[in-house]
């Protein structure tokens, strides 16, 4: 059994090195080059490109590097095979001290004064009041965003298919509700998975809810997004700004405008990375799990597609 790793434009010679250390029995090839395919039982992948699995003939498992499966489960011909995510306390703790930063930022209206300070303008303002914030998904990045935030005295409330019940946080699953909540809050935080039904999500028809021009903050993934709608939203005043740490291309194009907008603040995919050193124990553990003919620790479920 051999393990392949294939995260293209990445430098994965620490991963290898962790993956030696852990498994010194263990074969571990990096794509392209990969001298004997058929060897190949567990494989680590991030972006894989198209084709980059086909020769793999006896693959028995797939451990994505990131928590999101997207561009793992939209890859043309996937291999039969489970396919498991990464769940790090330590990459929910990034993810939540980003969303919560912003949302202080924001409230403590940080933009304004740098602004401000360009022009050398003295005009103080109190903080703002608003406190509502609506998180879209309560899976473990959700939940440790809404955590964070309530714990700072923010009034949460998290949305997701199925019901949840979390300490200090209002959970809602119906369409009206969301509706409801979404006329009501200040801040939108987006952390669903991309999937057939949520891709677009964050479009006209949800900024029309908004009442209270809050601030859009989309970590999940860059074609949760309608680029011209939130534009028009912006312009609109149905929401005041934009946080965007994901794009429908990444890297976001140097021409595009969310670059120079004056209402976008945009972060270069760095909301919660992957950690090398935390989560090469996970994907040991489930490297000698399929060894063993186990089940996989963190499986997404094939056909809800996260
Ligand atoms: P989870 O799988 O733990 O949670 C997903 C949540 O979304 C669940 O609560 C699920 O609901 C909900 N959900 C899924 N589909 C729908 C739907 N159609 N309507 C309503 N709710 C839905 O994922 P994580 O929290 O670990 O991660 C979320 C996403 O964050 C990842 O998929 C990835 O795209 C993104 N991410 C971004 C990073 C970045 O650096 N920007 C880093 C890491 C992740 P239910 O529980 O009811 O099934
Ligand atoms: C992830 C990501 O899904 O980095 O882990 O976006």
């Amino acid at each position: 059994m051999s393990i392949a790793i294939v995260i293209p434009n990445r430098d994965t010679t620490k991963l290898c090195g962790k993956l030696k250390d852990f498994l010194p029995e263990q074969q571990v090839e990096v794509w392209p080059t990969i001298k004997h395919p058929e060897h190949v039982e567990f494989v680590i992948a991030w972006n894989p490109p198209p084709k980059s699995l086909d020769s793999f003939i006896n693959l028995k498992a797939i451990a994505s590097f990131g928590a999101g499966v997207d561009s793992i489960l939209s890859y043309e011909g996937l291999p039969q095979v489970p396919v498991s995510r990464i769940v790090d306390p330590g990459l929910a703790q990034d993810m939540a001290r980003y969303v919560l930063s912003h949302v202080l930022a924001h409230q403590q209206r940080h933009r304004e004064y740098l602004f401000k300070q360009d022009n050398c303008d003295w005009r103080p303002r109190r903080a703002r009041g608003d406190n509502r914030v609506l998180i879209l998904g309560a899976g473990h990045l959700g939940r440790a965003c809404a955590n964070l935030l309530a714990i700072n005295n923010f009034t949460v409330t998290t949305w997701s298919k199925s019901k949840r019940v979390q300490e200090g946080v209002h959970h809602i699953v119906s369409q009206d509700d969301l509706e409801a909540c979404l006329a009501d809050t200040h801040y939108i935080v987006n952390l669903l998975p991309l999937t057939p039904y949520t891709e677009g999500i964050l479009g006209q028809s949800l900024f029309s809810n908004c009442k209270q021009s809050p601030l859009l903050i989309n970590v999940g993934r860059g074609a949760h997004l309608d680029e011209d709608a939130l534009l028009e939203a912006l312009s609109q005043e149905l929401l005041c700004g934009a946080v965007l740490d994901v794009f429908r291309q990444e890297p976001l194009d140097k021409t595009h405008c969310f670059w120079g907008h004056s209402k976008i603040t945009v972060t270069p995919h760095i909301s919660a990375v992957t950690d090398v050193n935390t989560v090469v124990k996970q994907l040991v553990e489930n490297c000698r799990r399929v060894k063993n003919g186990q089940d996989m620790l963190h499986c997404v479920n094939l056909s809800k597609g996260y």
